[in-house]
């Protein structure tokens, strides 16, 4: 597989929806995909709690979701082969279905490297700026990392993601007077 000569480090967004039929429910297909990812070469430098979390999309299964701190000489396309072949490993079918269920999702969010596009790879990962379930773990392990298309870290796209919405108040009621 294509190496660069330095270390790289990545933060990997874990997530399950589906019980594995050796390894269990979700909660714990993540662990069990964490040590398949050790046992691939990578080093998991930090792994967050497991969170459950409703399902965004046409899936109607919690996931559990997670992170993880890895650091491993791949660059950004050989790191995407392996996690896909661990994916498949683990049952993963893509159906061609949208964000359907599965019973392993492991996306590349962020790189030491900065940012990566390409046809088949978007470091960082388009959506997680949106998203609880990437944030809310990743916020655990790597808080100071900073999303390196903006200026925002982890901590602050979680806080400004996960900040109560202010109460508007009602516009005051006017009476009708007249015809
Ligand atoms: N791809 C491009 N960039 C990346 C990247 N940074 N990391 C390509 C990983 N893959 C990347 O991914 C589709 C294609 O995206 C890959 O072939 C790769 O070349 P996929 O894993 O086959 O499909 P997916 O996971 O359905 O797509 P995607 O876009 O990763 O979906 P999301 O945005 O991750 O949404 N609700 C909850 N609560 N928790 C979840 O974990 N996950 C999803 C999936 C939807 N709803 C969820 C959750
Ligand atoms: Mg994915």
């Amino acid at each position: 597989m294509p190496k660069i000569s330095e270390l790289q480090r990545y933060l990997i967004a874990l997530g399950s929806n589906q019980r594995h039929p050796r390894h269990g429910p979700p909660t714990q297909v993540l662990r069990a995909a964490l040590a398949a990812m050790a046992g691939e070469g990578l080093t998991v430098e930090a792994m967050s709690p497991i969170i459950a979390s409703a399902p965004i999309g046409p899936s109607r299964r919690r996931y559990a979701n997670a992170a993880a701190g890895v650091a491993t000489t791949l660059d950004p396309p050989a790191l995407l082969a392996l996690l896909q072949t661990v994916e498949t490993r683990f049952g993963r079918v893509r159906r061609g279905q949208r964000w359907g269920a599965r019973t392993l999702d492991l996306d590349i969010v962020l790189w030491s490297g900065g940012l990566w596009h390409s046809k088949s790879l978007t470091i960082p990962h388009p959506r997680f700026r949106q998203r609880t379930f990437v944030l809310t773990p990743a916020a655990s392990v790597a808080p100071d990392w900073r999303d390196p298309a903006g200026t925002c870290t982890i901590r602050h796209l979680h806080a400004r993601l996960t900040r109560p919405a202010p109460v508007r108040r009602a516009s005051p009621r006017r009476l009708h007077v007249g015809p």
